[in-house]
């Protein structure tokens, strides 16, 4: 079954106001991140969590971390000032399924009087076969997940360890717990009508060339888009002193994938709390408490 059979016209033409998923809409609509999902269970060994999670941030330290209360209230904000507003999409700066709790209710409450925002949400995929029902049932259509490889050698080079129903793990066996959920949930999501995006870190001589590898398994699997990104090498992560990946070498791989799936390329790297079309962030001007620089202190679901 491929993708686009699952999907209606009806979200194809919602999608259409998209500006991840739709290069046309990049420009006209904009997306609120809300960040209401400060906790990680995993740890990706480029990114640091006094940071944004780099799979959807660009690293800078998130300025504020929301309940779902104030998450709401920041929302009606800023609709009343951006009118082209057409997202609400979590992206941690955490993992958007690590907070369930908190994501679920930032959606519902705000989805009873704006039925027509598209909901979205980017996570790594750990806690997808057992929340895959629940966001499906929410309504959401659109999911990111981030696989960065599908070889569990690979993948023991990239995630130090995953926090897992209370337990530790490492190495290959973290990586095959990891992947196995990932391609579970991701199946989930396309066969109940989901647009699932995969977003991967390019990590030169770790997944490089893996990646399109990983890129045909996920179109069998039936997702709408990949979106392959430069590390952006956070201070105080296991990868530091990586070099960055140039835009050269990240354009060369995105046109070896494309011969198998349509690739994003407008991507921003945003931040967790970002505000306002992708190239224009604004999320200074909405500020709910005073900027502040904060430590996220990022606590495991096992720490809790
Ligand atoms: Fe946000 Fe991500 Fe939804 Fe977009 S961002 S949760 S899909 S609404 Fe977009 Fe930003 Fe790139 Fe993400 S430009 S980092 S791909
Ligand atoms: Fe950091 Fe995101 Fe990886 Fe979690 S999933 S460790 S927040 S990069």
């Amino acid at each position: 079954m491929t993708c686009l059979g699952a999907i209606s016209q009806e979200l194809l033409k919602k999608t259409q106001k998209h500006p991840c998923y739709s290069t046309d809409a990049h420009h006209k609509y904009a997306r609120i991140h809300l960040p209401v999902a400060p906790r990680c269970n995993i740890q990706c060994n480029y990114c640091n969590r006094k940071f944004d999670c780099v799979n959807e941030s660009r690293p800078g330290v998130t300025s504020e971390v929301l309940t779902p209360q104030l998450a709401a209230e920041k929302f009606a904000w800023v609709k009343s000032e951006i009118a082209e507003l057409s997202v609400v999409g979590i992206a941690g700066p955490g993992d958007a399924l690590a907070d369930w709790p908190y994501t679920r209710q930032t959606i519902q409450s705000i989805k009873q009087d704006n039925p027509d925002m598209i909901f979205c949400l980017s996570t790594n995929g750990l806690l997808l076969p057992e929340l895959a029902g629940e966001i499906v049932a929410l309504g959401i259509k659109h999911v990111t997940v981030t696989v960065n490889a599908l070889d569990i050698t690979i993948g023991a080079r990239i995630y130090q360890h995953i926090s897992y129903h209370g337990k530790y793990y490492h190495g290959v066996e973290a990586a095959k717990i990891l992947v196995a959920n990932q391609l579970a949930g991701i199946k989930y999501l396309t066969e109940h009508g989901i647009l699932v995006k995969i977003n991967m870190v390019m990590l030169k001589g770790i997944n490089d060339l893996h990646i399109p590898t990983v890129a045909k398994k996920v179109k069998e699997l039936g997702v709408f888009v990949t979106n392959i990104m430069p590390l952006i090498p956070a201070p105080g992560s296991a990868f530091e002193h990586f070099s960055p990946t140039s835009m050269q070498e990240i354009n060369d791989l995105r046109n070896i994938c494309q011969i198998d799936i349509q690739q994003m390329r407008h991507c921003k790297q945003c931040r967790a709390d970002a505000i306002g079309l992708l190239g224009e962030d604004r999320s200074h001007e909405f500020h709910m408490f005073e900027p502040q620089a904060i430590g996220l202190g990022v606590v495991n679901s096992a720490e809790r």
